[in-house]
């Protein structure tokens, strides 16, 4: 690569975001000078996020780690010295075969989510790697497990329409996300609708940058969206506003789901939900007047006890008006379905000694760490920093205290976690990785070729998880391959019919391609339920004890506080990764706790002032800002800011739940009940 010259090259956004950006780079002497969004890619437009915009001081930025380096003081503390890549890899050999003898491989846990989405470095061979040690699983439901397994028992699978097709729709839903911070390219195809004369109504518990660039808001309790979807059914059902055609032909359990609904008249609905009941009517009629209607599902429903079943009955909407047939119409939950990849041969669930190796669900991380029977002794964390962003942050630290747990991050920063670390790796950026990217959200593939040079002694996730591979002496076939090889392999999923036509060769061409769009992106039945068509009624969810038609429950945390407090992301981090860069904070200014107007003045707290908040868990200490953009009973606190590196910042995990929700074993974030008082 040349290194004198300035040069711009072809990337993708790496992160945990639906839009998976195409970039333009410009490098300057081997230096990443400026990244911008691709105005070929049909999704990117040209346009990225302010966060992607300041990417070059991530990737340049100085307290990047770049050597391995081993603990020096107590853990909990700031005191790492630099040790050698073969010092660094005898000592996790030396340490992992150590655990196995002495307490068997379920001892040790991998921790990662999605720090970076490319195949390799999420889900490639760091999986292959602990399925062939035997190592506990880790169950990765922390983002949207419970929304996809409720989705999934309506529609089959996560397929929802291409979003290239909403800008036709006609009247848009955004329920329950944050779409100008959290999925900004939709929020441009929708600018596009809106200028073909669409509505666009924001259904939240909260009034954030979503709600004042929508027409209209619509504010909710929290956890009470389930109610909501069965009072606009009720409305459409006994108003004769269902499409009956579409219901007979491509669905199932109608008769059910109207016998459900019966029980949800919208003065019911009204009572759950704090919308009152001529709103719910009027949104009914508009929903079903409005087509191609559309309803972009988002995260902030399922982080709830009831989030599976909210996503399902949501998810029900579009088939009872037959939506799903009109190009524009429908909804998008995920799209992660179209792009599936050929899982089982890169990752190699077959090498797990015993397919009931126990799996620890990442959720209840705090827990592992201090109850698990075997006890966790060897923690392995990438691509992740779970003393910020897994619930129930006081366990989770007690846990990672422990002197007789051995932990090895790898991450580029010196995060809250690694602190608690007994080693730490170096890691890329995806600048200087060959990966491959998918998007949940629109239907290109992207091949990403290295633009950068090694900085420091830094390891990719596949060089790392490759070498240990090999320094463990396991079989050379599965771990002396190459990056191109299991790319490859990913590509080859005979049982995906949108991949087929998706080639390397075509990629290293292209840059990307789009999968072919089956089921509900391109408009016809066929889906992967039981019955091959939409379950309003499902037989499968009565086998797993859950209602088979929709049903409201409420949320389920009874420590009798007043408030409800939603942790959700903000606008300038991601999770937490950028939160360790200064612009980014600086416009972000603090941490703030959102309160409603009166319920402030009931607890004499005026906009400014700090205040405790708490529960059994723990307490926080904050800002308050009355602002009235909540309901009365609700407080919100944006951003999953680091406390390392911020006098006084504590993280709002502190306060949530290790409690699973009602389906997939998602988090719980936002059932959190806690109480207020003035400092
Ligand atoms: N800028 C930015 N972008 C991001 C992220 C980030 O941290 N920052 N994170 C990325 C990731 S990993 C994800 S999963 C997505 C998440 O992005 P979204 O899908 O937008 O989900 P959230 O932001 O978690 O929650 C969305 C909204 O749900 C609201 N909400 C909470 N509870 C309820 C409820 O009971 N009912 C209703 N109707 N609304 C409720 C919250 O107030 C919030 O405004 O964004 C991705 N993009
Ligand atoms: N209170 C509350 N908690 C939440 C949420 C919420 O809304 N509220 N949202 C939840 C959701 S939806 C999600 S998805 C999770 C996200 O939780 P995480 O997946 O932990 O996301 P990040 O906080 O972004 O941390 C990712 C880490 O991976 C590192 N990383 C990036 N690239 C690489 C790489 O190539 N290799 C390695 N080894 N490391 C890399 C980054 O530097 C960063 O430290 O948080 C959850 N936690
Ligand atoms: S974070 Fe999302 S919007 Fe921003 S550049 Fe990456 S993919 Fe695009
Ligand atoms: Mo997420």
């Amino acid at each position: 690569m040349q290194q004198t010259e300035t040069r711009t090259a072809r990337s993708v956004c790496p992160f945990d975001c639906p839009d998976t950006c195409s970039l333009h780079v410009t490098i300057e002497e081997g230096r990443v000078v400026s990244v911008g969004g691709n105005p070929d890619h049909p999704a990117t437009q040209g346009a990225i996020c302010n966060k992607v915009r300041n990417l070059p001081d991530r990737v340049n930025h100085p307290d990047r780690v770049l050597y391995p380096m081993r603990r020096t003081g107590p853990k909990g503390t700031h005191s790492f010295e630099r040790i050698s890549w073969d010092e660094a890899f005898e000592e996790i050999v030396s340490r992992m075969q150590h655990t196995i003898s002495e307490h068997g491989a379920e001892a040790i846990l991998p921790y990662s989510f999605y720090g970076n989405m490319g195949i390799l470095s999420a889900e490639g061979i760091d999986r292959r790697f602990f399925h062939r040690l035997g190592a506990s699983r880790l169950d990765r439901a922390i983002c949207s497990a419970a929304g996809t397994v409720g989705y999934r028992y309506t529609m089959g699978g996560s397929y929802g329409i291409d979003p290239e097709d909403t800008i036709h729709s006609k009247f848009v839903l955004i329920w329950g996300c944050n779409l100008v911070s959290t999925n900004m390219h939709q929020v441009m195809y929708l600018t596009e609708a809106r200028k073909r004369g669409a509505k666009i109504i924001h259904i939240d518990v909260h009034r954030n940058r979503t709600s004042t660039w929508a027409d209209e808001f619509i504010p909710i309790l929290p956890g009470t969206d389930t109610a909501l979807a069965m009072g606009l059914m009720h409305v459409l059902i006994k108003e004769g506003l269902t499409d009956e055609k579409y219901l007979a032909e491509y669905t199932v359990g109608y008769e059910d789901l109207m016998a459900k609904a019966e029980e949800y008249p919208p003065e019911v609905v009204a009572g759950i939900t704090g919308i009152p009941a001529e709103q719910i009517v009027d949104l009914a009629r508009r929903y079903a007047a409005g087509t191609p209607s559309f309803i972009r599902i988002g995260n902030g429903l399922q982080h709830h006890d009831n989030g599976g079943m909210a996503i399902r009955a949501i998810a029900c909407l579009p088939a009872l008006t037959g939506q799903w047939a009109v190009q524009g119409g429908g909804a998008i939950k995920g799209n992660g379905g179209y792009a599936a990849f050929n899982a089982d041969r890169v990752e190699r669930p077959d090498l797990l000694p015993d397919p009931n190796v126990r799996m620890i669900n990442m959720n209840r991380l705090g827990e592992a760490l201090t109850e698990a029977d075997p006890a966790v002794r060897f923690m392995f964390v990438y691509n992740s920093n779970p003393a910020i962003v897994a619930p129930d942050t006081n366990r989770v630290r007690e846990g990672m205290m422990r002197d007789d747990l051995f932990t090895v991050v790898h991450d580029l920063f010196l995060t809250d976690t690694c602190l608690y670390a007994d080693l730490v790796l170096p890691a890329t950026s995806h600048f200087e990785n060959l990966d491959l990217f998918a998007s949940y959200w629109h239907l290109y593939v992207q091949l990403h070729e290295p633009i950068l040079e090694r900085m420091g002694e830094c390891k990719s996730n596949f060089e790392l998880f490759k070498e240990l591979g090999l320094r463990m002496g396991f079989e050379s076939e599965l771990f002396d391959i190459t990056e191109e090889q299991m790319i490859r392999e990913a590509l080859d999923n005979p049982d995906n019919p949108s991949l087929d036509g998706v080639t390397y060769e075509k990629l290293k061409e292209r840059g990307w391609m789009k999968l072919k769009p089956v089921g509900p992106a391109a408009g016809q039945g066929g889906l992967p339920t039981p019955s091959g068509k939409i379950e309003l009624y499902s037989e499968a969810m009565a086998r797993a004890g859950l209602p088979p038609v929709p049903e409201y429950s409420p949320i389920l945390e009874d420590n009798g506080l007043p408030f409800l407090f939603i942790p959700g992301p903000n606008h300038n981090f991601l999770n937490s990764t950028f939160a360790n860069q200064e612009k980014l904070k600086r416009l972000e200014k603090q941490p703030l706790l959102d309160m409603n107007a009166s319920d402030a003045a009931a607890y004499g707290i005026a906009d400014g002032d700090r205040v405790r908040v708490w529960n059994e868990r723990g307490e926080i200490r904050i800002t308050a800002k009355v602002a009235g953009n909540v309901l009365p009973g609700v407080v919100v606190c944006q951003g999953l800011w680091w406390e390392s590196g911020n006098d006084g910042v504590q993280a709002a995990n502190t306060l949530t739940s290790q409690r699973l929700a009602d389906m997939g074993g998602g988090a719980t974030f936002f059932s959190t009940r806690v109480d207020v008082e003035k400092l």
